[in-house]
């Protein structure tokens, strides 16, 4: 039988990230409510928080729906401080969204100054076929050349794989050495310093 929550839980800073449009609000909001919204109303900055239960153990789960439209980029450094772990969307109908993932990659592993970091690609808009113009060999190629695990995903039909997606992430950050779950390796160079004399 499983543990019933308690007040011990761990809690798990997830932040989904990518271009605007791709789905990630689509996709926190079908996890989270079950739900699909049609409807695409750029985000500033939601979260959502939940109990669950992920391999037969209860944690909470702390998820920061991010801006994916640039305007808002300046945001990106300060929710990248925050974060156990990401999940890098993009959708198959737009590659301009496949292509700006190296740079949220890039960008996270350099605000946790950490050579890997917990991070899923998710492939979203997979229902979409017909306009589909990212194929799935070329998305598991990124996600191999990145070290990241790979998952194709619809937001809407009907919610292939959203689940596995958070819980995926969840696994990958529960895989970690605890002491790196934690605190984030000191910066190199350029670290201020208080020196009392
Ligand atoms: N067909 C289809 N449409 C989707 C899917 N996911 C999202 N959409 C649609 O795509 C549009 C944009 O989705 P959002 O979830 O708002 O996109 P977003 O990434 O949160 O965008 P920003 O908040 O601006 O960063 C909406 O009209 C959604 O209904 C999907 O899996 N399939
Ligand atoms: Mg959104």
């Amino acid at each position: 039988m499983s543990k019933a929550p308690s007040e011990n839980l761990t809690t798990y800073k997830l932040v989904v990230v990518g271009d605007g449009g791709v789905g990630k609000s689509a996709l926190t909001i079908q996890f989270f409510q079950r739900m699909f919204v049609e409807d695409y109303d750029p985000t500033i900055e939601d979260s959502y928080i939940q109990h669950t239960e992920i391999d037969g153990e209860w944690c909470i789960l702390d998820v920061l729906d991010t801006a994916g439209q640039e305007e808002f980029s300046a945001m990106r450094e300060q929710y990248m401080r925050k974060g156990d772990g990401f999940l890098m969307v993009y959708s198959v109908v737009d590659r301009a969204s496949f292509n700006s993932i190296p740079s949220f990659y890039t960008q996270i592993l350099r605000v946790k100054d950490r050579d890997n970091y917990p991070m899923l690609m998710v492939a979203n808009k997979i229902d979409l076929v017909q306009q589909r113009k990212v194929t799935e060999d070329q998305g598991k190629e990124l996600a191999r050349s990145l070290r990241v695990p790979y998952i194709e995903a619809s937001a809407k039909d009907p919610a292939v794989n959203v689940d596995l997606a958070f819980h995926a992430l969840v696994r990958v950050i529960r895989q970690q050495p605890k002491e790196l779950r934690q605190a984030p390796k000191p910066r190199r160079g350029k670290r201020k310093r208080c020196v009392i004399l």
